[in-house]
């Protein structure tokens, strides 16, 4: 099963704007060069799209939410070049290319991720007239709790001082939580603020992309394992090398499976009060079983 055509079709609307958002600005050539390399690099779009999705759901042009859509897939970027550092992960390879640290050096890729997650910010501001003052800076501070330090930041650091201990589950859901599901969360959200949703319809799309985001991260524990690098454009067995903690090692594969299925059914039924969403339901189906 693909992903829903609506998705390629958002893919294709954000990997157009990403190119437009960085060719356009007046910056160090070599700079542009590596946040571009990143940017096409392929992937799967999957914050900006869900962004969008929601947001046409909720009755908006996913038009008017494509800048702010393309500012998650930069913060999202900006996190895989840092995490494949070598004062990280140290993988030489992301989206089936040399890591932007291999083909740039270090320098240069640490200095683009650190562009991309400010520029981020810049493009999200960008939408027209019809979304108010007051749902851009909501977006902005989402995006800001998301990315940093009880977000994202703060779910990598956990996760960096986890290596090579044991961990209890529920140390793992909150180090996931921040590494992975936040990220996830505020696409959904960011589109209910921009959309100006009322707070029953943003819980139930957060609570959607919160069952989403744990299903998502543990699908990448098992790819991890049961997984090939050519389809997953990034190597594998790289978690156990890296004595990371991840569900496989906690409850092994066939249960780790089983959690996705409950957190999938979840999800789905969290979006019932929105009435008719075949397409974000859809894509839950699409994650659980994902080979990349
Ligand atoms: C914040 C300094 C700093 C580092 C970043 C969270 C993180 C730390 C890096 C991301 C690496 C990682 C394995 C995160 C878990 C979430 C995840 C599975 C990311 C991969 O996302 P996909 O599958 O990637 O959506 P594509 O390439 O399809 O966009």
């Amino acid at each position: 099963m693909g992903f829903p055509a609506v998705f390629t079709d958002y893919a294709r609307m954000v990997e157009q704007r990403l190119e437009q958002l960085v060719s356009d600005r007046d910056a160090p050539e070599i700079l542009k060069q590596a946040m571009l390399y990143s940017l096409t690099a392929g992937g799967k779009r999957l914050r900006p799209a869900m962004l969008l999705e929601f947001y046409r759901v909720l009755g908006g042009d996913p038009a008017d939410a494509l800048s702010a859509a393309c500012g998650i897939e930069m913060v999202h970027t900006y996190s895989l070049i840092h995490d494949d550092l070598p004062c990280m992960d140290n993988d030489d390879l992301r989206r089936g290319k040399p890591a932007c640290h291999i083909a740039f050096g270090e320098d240069t890729a640490l200095l683009a991720g650190d562009a991309l997650l400010t520029l981020a910010f810049e493009v999200t501001t960008q939408v027209p007239s019809v979304i108010s003052p007051q749902a851009v800076v909501q977006a902005v501070r989402l995006l800001a709790g998301a990315a940093g330090m009880s977000g994202m930041v703060g779910g990598q650091v956990l996760d960096l001082q986890s290596e090579g201990k044991q961990i209890t589950l529920e140390q793992l859901q909150q180090l996931q939580e921040g590494k992975t599901v936040a990220m996830l969360r505020a696409a959904g959200q960011i589109a209910c603020a921009l959309a100006g949703a009322n707070a029953q319809v943003t819980d139930a799309v957060t609570a959607y992309c919160n069952c989403i985001g744990r299903a998502f991260q543990i699908r990448d524990d098992i790819l991890d394992v049961i997984g090939d690098t050519k389809t997953l454009g990034k190597p594998v067995q790289s978690d156990m090398q890296n004595q990371k903690n991840t569900y496989v090692r906690l409850l092994g594969v066939e249960q780790s499976e089983r959690l996705v299925d409950k957190l999938t059914e979840q999800a789905k039924g969290a979006l019932q009060p929105l009435g008719n969403c075949e397409n974000l339901n859809s894509l839950a189906d699409v994650l659980a079983g994902r080979m990349q």
